[in-house]
């Protein structure tokens, strides 16, 4: 497989489509009946992801710092997906890195066009992920960069506007960086595994960052369809930074679809496929989408934290017993990431297709 190709079609802009007022969305955008939300989710207002304080971690009391370890190792197995406050990044930080990517969006299309991107290595201003011709779309625009490692990092691609965006940019996923170093820690110790085991498995020092930037715009008909299709991250783990007063992400449980109510600075961690791999699915990888909203945009920072390109990623050694045999094949990140920059968002078709033969 090789990602060198353009686009198969003309490319709109989602952000157009919407500001041009119409009331209908183009049939390209329909997804069928299966798909799409549904209003009246059973689940709504019950149940949410679990809320974690991190603070916890830094406690001096080893039994505050051991519950906060545990109910992380807790919500990763259960749910694959949790909040996590007082997380070490600044409020001021987190709030200033959305608005400056909501100015950007919001920036004449001509300015946003100079960075339009293609299916080669995505980063830029994008409208679609996967490159097949004639496939139904999804309702956002995005931007996507690379951070880690320094020789991906391409500060052209960064935008240059709105001003200072690239500082708090810059200083926004070096902070990512640490929390995420932190909490995988967190992950190894609580597989009963050293430490520096999945940091190392990830390449150490020489780990994969980038961030995408989701923006939904309003959508006049949104029981059709989706701001982004069900999948599940194929990396190590996310970091989301959702709206913070507009909720649009749904994780999926027991055949429901939950929708996430963003608690104030919180973030959004979620395991993606390279740690479900290594774990031998301890940890459990979650499908998840995004729905939209007739009346208000939305603006998400998805950063995910991976592994280096070329290593193979494996179950854990210590993990596998004659009862726990490894359930995936080894296969590297780059490899990997092709089936969703070539056929787009597709539920956990990825991770399955990577099963142990019986
Ligand atoms: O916008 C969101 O809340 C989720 C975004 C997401 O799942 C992604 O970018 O992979």
């Amino acid at each position: 497989m090789n990602c060198s190709q353009e686009w198969p079609e003309p490319i709109i802009r989602v952000q157009s489509l919407s500001e041009s007022g119409l009331n209908k969305i183009p049939d390209r955008y329909v997804k069928p009946p299966t798909e799409r939300p549904v209003s009246a989710g059973e689940e709504e207002g019950k149940v949410d992801i679990p809320l974690i304080d991190l603070g916890g971690l830094f406690s001096a009391d080893p039994a505050t710092v051991q519950m906060t370890v545990g109910r992380v190792g807790e919500a990763c197995r259960e749910w694959g997906f949790f909040q996590a406050v007082n997380h070490g990044v600044r409020p001021d930080l987190m709030d200033r890195a959305r608005e400056v990517w909501r100015e950007f969006f919001h920036l004449p299309m001509e300015v946003k066009q100079g960075y339009a991107n293609s299916p080669r290595t995505y980063e830029g201003y994008g409208s679609r992920l996967g490159v097949e011709k004639g496939a139904i779309l999804d309702w956002s625009d995005y931007y996507f960069l690379h951070y880690l490692p320094p020789n991906l990092k391409d500060c052209d691609k960064w935008p240059a506007q709105p001003p200072h965006h690239r500082e708090v940019i810059e200083e926004y996923l070096g902070e990512l960086v640490k929390l995420s170093g932190r909490l995988m820690k967190v992950l190894s110790i609580n597989l009963g595994l050293d430490e520096d085991y999945l940091q190392n498995a990830f390449g150490g020092e020489d780990i994969g960052a980038c961030l995408r930037t989701n923006f939904y715009p309003k959508c006049p008909q949104p029981d059709l369809t989706l701001g982004l299709s069900s999948h599940s991250d194929p990396g190590g783990m996310t970091i989301l930074l959702p709206d913070h007063d507009v909720p649009g992400l749904q994780v999926r449980r027991d055949g429901k679809w939950i929708t996430v109510r963003p608690a104030p600075h919180a973030f959004v961690v979620n395991i993606g496929d390279q740690i479900q791999v290594l774990s031998n699915a301890i940890y459990k990888s979650i499908e998840h989408r995004v729905i939209v909203n007739p009346n208000l945009e939305r603006v998400s920072l998805a950063f995910f934290y991976n592994p280096r390109g070329d290593i193979l990623i494996e179950p854990a050694k210590d993990l596998i017993t004659p009862e726990n045999p490894p359930l995936y094949l080894p296969m590297t990140f780059n490899e990997y990431r092709l089936f969703i920059r070539l056929k787009g968002p597709r539920g956990k078709s990825q991770v399955e297709s990577l099963k142990c033969p019986k």
